[in-house]
């Protein structure tokens, strides 16, 4: 099969000091000495030399060139890399360039990580954690983008995937190889491994979907009556003005985000329309969307006007749980530093004056942390993992449960194919697909 050689910048767009273009495949040997004009350089070593247009002989940049020469490079092929002087034309100079010569074409996006999964370079959820490590915003994402990248959750599903296809030899030997009496159900050793693995996975599951959350940012709902201060609580948080502020109530309609990152955790803030009954069309709409966002918050904030404690609304109180900070707001007019909300001990800030806000941002943090932090155990991080885990599962379920070797072995195999779903160690092009279409072009 003919290989197209790619290249994209990898480096994003706009003007830089640097921009680095990255070709790969069988020609790119080619293509570099048509712009250098010479055999490409010594393998990874930094080169200096001259571009130049293959046809027109115009000078296009004094770049550094590094050569990768197949198969140790990042994508298993051919590979060059032009750290070219960042500027537009620059950069169009050589790409026009490229485009001309033979064999070339621009790369599709994720082209370059999905050869290096083709090539065994990678596999699939430490391809899925370059994507992550390149959209990581907070400290905590890279740290997790970073153990995946190492290889940490696929040397886990493999080690499991080697643990049952064992497992599988194992059953089908006893019902290839039956000595008199055909086995009428899985010997012990097998059911006690079935059962241990079965365990591993509900463990593993059973993570409070910690690095999903972590991955996609922490999802926060600041909710209350109107005019107890939700939308200064946001701004606070945010240090800039996002919601509007007034003295009337019902100021706040729509849902406001702002993503923040607090202590290293991303979080996702949202400021709610106050909770009452209305009449007005707009924000009774505003109040079913604040209703929604508190439902499907990760961490709610309650907040209370302290202006008229001990009057609290019941509408809020009502909604608040186990993953909910309660919050007494305007200390400066009601003076009360350990307010109680039910059982629950609130806190009492006054955003106005700031009073209060350390230990309520503080107490998110930490609550954050409780919410998202793996331990540094492999995490998984996406649905698609999930769903695998909970077909193998499923499968390894039923195979406890099979009254017949023969079908037990059956299930054994759907549940080796559904962790190979996740790390890419069966064929399974529609799910490529899926995968690296997510991917950016360069990558
Ligand atoms: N005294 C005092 N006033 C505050 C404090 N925080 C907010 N306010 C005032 O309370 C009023 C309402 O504040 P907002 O932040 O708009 O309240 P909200 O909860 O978003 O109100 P709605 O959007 O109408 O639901 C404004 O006049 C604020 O200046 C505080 O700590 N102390
Ligand atoms: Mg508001």
């Amino acid at each position: 099969m003919l290989v197209d050689t790619i290249f994209a910048l990898a480096s994003g767009r706009g003007r830089a000091a640097i921009a680095v273009l990255r070709l790969s495949g069988p020609a790119a040997g080619a293509a570099l000495s048509a712009l250098t004009g010479r055999v490409p350089p010594t393998p990874r070593a930094a080169t200096l030399t001259a571009l130049r247009h293959p046809k027109t002989l115009e000078l296009l940049d004094r770049a550094l060139v590094l050569w990768f020469p197949a198969p140790h490079s990042q994508t298993g092929e051919d590979l060059a890399e032009l750290h070219l002087h960042g500027g537009r034309a620059v950069i169009d100079g050589v790409v026009e360039a490229l485009g001309a010569e033979p064999g070339l074409r621009a790369a599709e996006p994720g082209e370059f990580t999905r050869r290096a999964f083709e090539n065994h370079k990678l596999d699939l959820t430490e391809a899925e954690a370059i994507a992550d490590l390149v959209d990581a915003e907070t400290a905590s994402q890279r740290r997790l983008a970073l153990e995946q990248h190492g290889g940490t959750l696929g040397r886990l599903y493999e080690g499991w995937r080697a643990r049952l296809v064992r497992l599988l030899a194992h059953i089908e030997a006893g019902i290839d190889f039956p000595e008199e009496d055909l086995p009428e159900t899985l010997d012990a050793d097998a059911r006690a491994e079935l059962v241990r693995l079965s365990g591993d996975l509900a463990d593993h599951l059973n993570d409070g979907r910690r690095g999903e959350r972590l991955r996609s940012g922490l999802s926060v709902a600041i909710i209350g009556p109107p005019n107890a201060g939700k939308s200064s609580l946001l701004n606070a948080l945010a240090r800039r003005e996002a919601a509007i502020v007034s003295a009337q109530s019902g100021t706040t309609r729509d849902v406001i985000e702002v993503h923040l990152d607090l202590g290293g955790y991303p979080l996702i803030v949202a400021d709610t329309a106050g909770l009452r009954e209305s009449t007005d069309e707009i924000e009774q709409e505003g109040i079913r969307r604040a209703r929604d966002r508190a439902a499907h918050a990760d961490i709610k904030l309650a907040i209370f006007d302290g202006a008229l404690w001990p009057h609290r609304d019941p509408a809020t109180e009502h909604l608040i749980d186990d993953a909910t900070l309660v919050v007494v707001n305007k200390l400066d007019r009601h003076g009360i530093v350990a307010p109680m909300v039910g059982t629950k001990a609130a806190y009492a800030v006054s955003v106005l004056s700031g009073a209060g806000l350390p230990e309520l941002i503080a107490g998110l943090t930490a609550l954050a942390a409780r919410l998202a932090d793996t331990g540094g155990r492999p995490t998984l991080t996406r649905a698609r993992h999930r769903l695998a885990l909970k077909d193998c599962l499923g499968a390894l379920r039923r195979a406890e449960s099979a009254s017949l070797p023969e079908l037990a072995a059956e299930d054994v195999r759907l549940a080796t194919r559904a962790l190979g779903r996740i790390t890419g160690r069966v064929a399974i092009d529609e799910v490529l697909d899926v995968i690296f279409r997510d991917f950016c072009i360069g990558k």
